[in-house]
C-alpha cells in the first residue's frame, strides 16, 4: 500500500472535507465507518509527521486551498499548479520550485508561520509547482 500521506481540504457546510489521494482504500473505509474514523486517522497523520503545509490560491489565505504533510512534485495533480498566493506552514520546513520534481529551487526555505503573499518571501505569485520538506 502506498503510504505517501498527500492531504487535500475542501471547505464543506459541516467543516472540512479531507480527501486522501494518494490512498484511496482508507478513503473507501472512511467513506463506509463516517468522518470519526477520518479524524482518527488525521490525528494519527499529525502525531507522525514532521512537515504540514496549507497552500491557497490567493493572498491572506483566501481561494482554493491544499494541505500536504509531505513532498508534492507536482502540484497539477492538485488543480494547484501555478495558482498559490498564500501559504501557513504549520509544521517543519519546507523548500518550493518553480517546476515539477523540485526543479528550479526559488532559494527559499521557510518554517513555521503565516505567508499572505508568496511575493514577499521571494516567490513568484501563481507560478509555484512543487515543494518539499527539506
Ligand atoms: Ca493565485
Amino acid at each position: 500500500m502506498n503510504t505517501e500521506k498527500y492531504l487535500i481540504s475542501k471547505p464543506t457546510t459541516k467543516g472540512y472535507y479531507f480527501d486522501i489521494r494518494k490512498n484511496e482504500t482508507f478513503m473507501q473505509i472512511a467513506r463506509l465507518q463516517g468522518l470519526n474514523l477520518l479524524f482518527k486517522h488525521l490525528s494519527k497523520i499529525k502525531e507522525n509527521t514532521m512537515a504540514a503545509i496549507v497552500l491557497f490560491t490567493d493572498s491572506d489565505f483566501q481561494g482554493g486551498s491544499g494541505t500536504f504533510t509531505n513532498s508534492v512534485p507536482n502540484l497539477s495533480n492538485f488543480n494547484l499548479n501555478d495558482t498559490i498566493s498564500s501559504f501557513k506552514i504549520l509544521d517543519g520546513r519546507w523548500e518550493f520550485y518553480r517546476d515539477t520534481d523540485f526543479q528550479n529551487s526559488y532559494g527559499v526555505v521557510l518554517g513555521p508561520g503565516d505567508y499572505s503573499w508568496v511575493e514577499n518571501v521571494g516567490i513568484q505569485n501563481d507560478n509555484m509547482s512543487s515543494l518539499r520538506p527539506v
